[in-house]
């Protein structure tokens, strides 16, 4: 690093790497700990100058924005925290930025629990919900609906590679729901016992497609399939602006040792001087809108085709990225 690029703190680097490597995961959850960061650059910053702090905050949000390209809560994040620098002084620069990284962890949160009551509409007493990798949107839906005394159970998809339906598994029991964890392949043999498809999103697209973790695609065709509908649970933070322009969202492409573990390559390498397996290792897919039946949100659940009307509603036209240097 030269002199001349802004400092930034070991905090927001270590955010960034616990974003990359998945220690800090899921949309919503990305989206608060990237805001968090912003609000410690800003605490700790040794900027002397305005321009110097406003450099540095870029930087520490491009930082972050490089971390992973599909779940659009955070660029969200980032932006919504910029927009909210300012002031003629570091001094009033700090504060406000503080202050409203710290506002956008309160609204995602109240957001949260007013999907989650939004959502718990759509659930009847005894239903069975099927869900898919760890979303904390969707498993508000669940709280607001137990909470209205329902009794829910839910069918829970492990979903590999990293099986992040093990943490899904792991809350529901605490909130006292029973579950049934399956494997990725049982589910549509499952599917006739489950009331509800219900996961959450990434990036929901201006057509009303749905990025969400891989394997939501297939499960949406094969709920469709068996007449169960797909309720996906979304803040307004997993709208991509950018898709209102004709965009496409950029699919991660994960490292293939999440797949197979390096013992596992070397072993085939040892069988094989050429080793020509080649692994792939999607993140997410896409769904499209005709296989979803209502995208729920803290504004209300829409049909997927309408949701580009909160869009417009809620981004007008602008989509510049403040970070950009
Ligand atoms: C997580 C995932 C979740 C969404 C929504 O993927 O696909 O369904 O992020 O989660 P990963 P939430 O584990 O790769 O981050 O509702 O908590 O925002």
């Amino acid at each position: 690093m030269t002199d001349d690029q802004p400092a930034i703190t070991p905090d927001v680097r270590a955010t960034a790497t616990d974003i990359a490597e998945m220690e800090v995961r899921g949309a919503a959850t990305i989206a608060s700990a990237a805001a968090g960061a912003l609000a410690t650059q800003a605490t700790e910053s040794e900027a002397e100058t305005p321009a110097a702090f406003r450099a540095e905050l870029r930087a520490a949000a491009a930082e972050l924005y490089e971390t992973r390209p599909t779940a659009v809560s955070l660029p969200n994040a980032l932006r919504y925290v910029l927009r909210g620098m300012d002031g003629e002084t570091v001094a009033a620069l700090r504060s406000s930025t503080i202050a409203q990284a710290e506002r956008f962890q309160r609204d995602l949160e109240q957001a949260q629990e007013t999907l989650g009551e939004v959502g718990a509409n759509r659930l009847r007493d005894g239903d069975v919900v099927m869900t898919h990798c760890h979303s904390t949107d969707a498993l508000s839906c669940v709280e607001a609906a137990l909470a209205d005394g329902k009794h829910i159970e839910a069918i829970v998809k492990e979903t590999r590679p990293r099986k992040q339906g093990h943490i899904t598994a792991e809350q529901l029991r605490e909130m006292g729901v029973p579950v049934t964890l399956v494997v990725d392949n049982a589910a549509r043999r499952y599917l006739d016992e489950a009331n509800h498809v219900l996961v959450g999103a990434d990036s929901i697209a201006a057509d009303g497609s749905v990025i969400n973790k891989i394997g939501t695609s297939g499960l949406a065709v094969n709920a469709r399939e068996r007449g169960v509908p797909v309720m996906v649970a979304a803040q307004t933070i997993k709208l991509h602006p950018d898709t209102m322009t004709g965009h496409t969202v950029e699919i991660e492409m994960r490292d293939e040792r999440e797949v197979l573990s390096e013992s596992e390559r070397a072993e085939i390498a040892a069988g094989d001087p050429d080793d020509a397996l080649v692994v792939e290792n999607p993140a997410f897919d896409v769904t499209p809108p005709r296989h979803v039946d209502a995208i729920v949100t803290e504004r209300g659940q829409y049909p997927p085709e309408s949701i580009v009307m909160l869009m417009r509603e809620l981004f007008g036209e602008t989509t510049a990225e403040p970070w950009e240097r």
